[in-house]
Formats: C-alpha cells, structure tokens, sequence
C-alpha cells in the first residue's frame, strides 16, 4: 500500500517517455533495421510497408523490454522476507487503469489505421496500369505481355536458369495471376508484397516500381519438389529501354530454330522437370533421346519423333511415360506452330543422332521464313505511326 503512489508517479514519468520516444522510433528504426534486415526498397510501398512494420516492431519491443524489466525488479524489490508479513494487495487505481488501457488503446488504433490505410492502397490499383497476365505452373512463371509477348531472357539464379521479367520505371503494373496446377504465391521482397496465386481464380498484385534495377521474385507458398527453384528476375526499366525490351521478346523470327527452342524450354518452364544431361528428374532427361523407342504405362512402344514431341507438349496425358507420374501439364494453345517445331528441333540437338535431323529442320525453317518474307513484302518494312 504505502508504495504504490510512488509507481504511479514512475509510470507517468514512464509514459512521457514513450510519448516522446514512440515518434522517433521508426527513424531510428529507419536506420538500424532497415540495413541490417531488410532488401533494398524498389516499389511505392515498400518505404511506408516497412514503417508500419517497424512502428508495431518497435512499440512491441519497447514495452517488452519495459514490462519484463519491471517484472524482475519487483520480484527482488517486493520478494518474501523472513519476519514481514504479505501485506494485501490494493484493489482499484483508477490513473493507473485508465494509464494502461488508455496508452495501448491509442497505439493498437493507430496499428490498425496505417495498417489498414496501406492495405487498402495497395490491394487498389490504378485505372491506368498496365496489365500483365501472370501464369504460376509448377515450377515456372509466364508473364504475358499486353501485345502477348512473353520473356525469352534468361538468368542462372543459385544455379536454375530462370526467366527474366522487365517492368517500366514509375508506371503503375497490374499482374493479373492464375494458377494451372496448385497454389503458388507471387513474392518479391524489393517490392513488399505477396499474392497468392490459386487455381481457377484471378488474383491481383499492383506496384509501382520507383528504382531502377534487378530484384528477385520468389514463390512463397509450398508446391512439391522444386518449389524453391520457382524464381525469376525483375527488371525495372526506363520506358525507353521497356519498349525495347519488349519489342525484342516479340520478334522471334530472327532467332534460329534450335536457339528459340533453348530460350523457350527455360522460359516456359521445361527445365524444372526435364534435365539436359541424362539424369531423370520428375519427367525423362532430354538427352539422347531422340530416335529412340519408349515404353508407355500401357505397354505401347513409340519413337521419339516429330509427332510424338508434339503430341507430349499439347496432350501430355495421351501417352504416359511408363515409370513416371503423369506430371506434365499441358501446354495446349500456349505456343505457335513454329515454336512448336523450335522444342522439337532442340530436342533433337540434344541427342547423338539428332544434329544431322536438327541440321535439317533450321534449313527447312529458314527457307519458309524467306518464303513467308516474299509473300508478304510489307511486313519486313517497318511501319510509320500516323
Ligand atoms: C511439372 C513437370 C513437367 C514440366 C514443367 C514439363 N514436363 Fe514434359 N514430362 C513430364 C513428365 C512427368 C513426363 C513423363 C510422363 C508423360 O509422358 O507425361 C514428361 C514427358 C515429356 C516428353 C516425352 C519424353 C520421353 O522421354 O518420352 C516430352 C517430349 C516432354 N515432356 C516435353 C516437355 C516440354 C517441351 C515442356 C515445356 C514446354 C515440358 N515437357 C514441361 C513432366 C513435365
Ligand atoms: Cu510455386
């Protein structure tokens, strides 16, 4: 009893600290966390997402350390001592109370009206933002483009060649996601957010990227073996250098058969599934198999020919592999019919016996594109903006 008047002097000199203190964490905080945990901010949101978090973080801590530091004392200071009796504990402070309800309601009010202020902001795009479609496949990405360019740049990232993604400085983007197989989420750190992306249904992921740079995206939700390797690197561009970018993506007829096959199997994400060197992964190796013979869960045998590489990228799950689970997803309506036959002369570049039939597949390509060039003169002349 005869103490307590004393701790309510203390807890209001407490409480003028943190009223001073509490404004100045998150600059302090700025500083401190922000290099030592924290990757580099690239998007609109990132500055202020990572106030909020460093506002809760720091107000947590600091009554932590006030309220676990009070405890040890008192437990020394008012400790049972032979020949004292315990005396009874007051019953009603109405300062006191009114402190530590008042004090936490302010600050969990002001929790919830920057987080939920961010929140709205950042799951509400702008009308004006240009729209990517997004497709999350066990285990790759596929940006697809407004004018249905999709990326043909590739990275090695901890040793998975994963696709390059550019995006336009200081413009608003709007990812519009689907998923063809499982649950997957669309992370990118630099930029603070993180979407799910889930079967049969859209999801939404807006930013505005304001540095200049390259920055990673990961998948953040757990979808089977090669979960981890599901990354990709984002490119944020000047307009100019975007508008390049993507009008080298889209001009594919200049790149050989075989080349646009390689760029294609990283970027459409054949190689988490399919290895080069003859060691199988979740589907067969891609070496040395072209010209062979393969037996089916059924039984069947079938030559690695045109028509079968074909029928294994549209329909998947007409022939099974016997040995291995029917994985593959389909790739139906993904690709042109001479991106088609890039996967099929690559294949067969892979294997022994299939230079010389590869050989053969650049020649006949070649001479359609000349073809396909005469017959239409007018598409290689370069067309005037009106
Ligand atoms: C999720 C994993 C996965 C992805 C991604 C994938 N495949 Fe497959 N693929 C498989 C599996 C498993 C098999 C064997 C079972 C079957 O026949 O469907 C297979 C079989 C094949 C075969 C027949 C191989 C043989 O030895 O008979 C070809 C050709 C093929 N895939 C091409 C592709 C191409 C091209 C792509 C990319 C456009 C691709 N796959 C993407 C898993 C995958
Ligand atoms: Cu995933």
């Amino acid at each position: 009893m005869r103490s307590l008047p004393k701790i309510t002097a203390r807890s209001a000199t407490l409480g003028a600290i943190i009223a001073l203190a509490l404004p100045c964490a998150p600059a302090m905080a700025d500083g401190v966390m922000r290099r030592m945990f924290f990757p580099a901010r690239a998007a609109e949101y990132s500055g202020p997402s990572d106030s909020v978090s460093f506002f809760i973080f720091w107000t947590t801590a600091f009554f932590f350390v006030l309220l676990m530091g009070l405890m040890a004392i008192f437990v020394v200071k008012y400790r049972r001592r032979p020949g004292q009796a315990a005396p009874r504990s007051p019953s009603h402070n109405t300062p006191l109370e009114l402190a530590w309800s008042g004090i936490p309601l302010i600050l969990l009010g002001m929790m919830f009206f920057f987080g939920a202020r961010l929140y709205i902001e950042m799951r509400t795009p702008p009308i004006d933002s240009t729209v990517i479609n997004v497709t999350a496949q066990k285990w790759g990405w596929t940006w697809e483009y407004p004018g249905g360019e999709q990326s043909l740049e590739s990275v090695t990232l901890a040793n998975v060649s994963s696709p390059v993604f550019a995006v336009p400085v200081g413009k608003p983007v709007r990812l519009v996601m689907n998923s063809t197989d499982v649950i997957h989420s669309l992370y990118i750190p630099a930029f603070r957010d993180k979407v799910d992306v889930i079967p049969n249904r859209y999801t939404t992921y807006w930013f505005r990227a304001e540095k200049i740079g390259e920055y990673h995206l990961y998948c953040a939700e757990y979808c089977g073996d090669q979960h981890s390797q599901m990354m990709a690197l984002i490119k944020v561009m000047s307009d100019a250098d975007y508008q390049e970018w993507l009008a080298e993506q889209a001009d594919t007829s200049a790149i050989p058969l075989v080349e646009l096959g390689r760029k294609l199997s990283i970027s459409a994400g054949c190689l988490a599934c399919h290895s080069l060197d003859g060691r199988p992964g979740t589907g067969p190796s891609w070496k040395n198999i072209w010209g062979n013979t393969h037996v089916m869960t059924d039984g069947e045998s079938v030559k690695v020919d045109e028509n079968y590489i074909r029928e294994s990228i549209l329909e998947p799950n007409a022939r099974i592999v016997a040995g291995y689970p029917a994985q593959m997803p389909t790739y139906q309506g993904r690709f042109s019919d001479r991106e088609l036959r890039a996967f099929i002369a690559y294949i067969a570049s892979l294997s022994d016996d299939g230079a010389e039939d590869a050989e053969r597949m650049m020649e006949e390509d070649d001479a359609e594109q000349e073809a396909s060039e005469a017959d239409s003169p007018q598409a290689s002349v370069p067309t005037t903006d009106f």
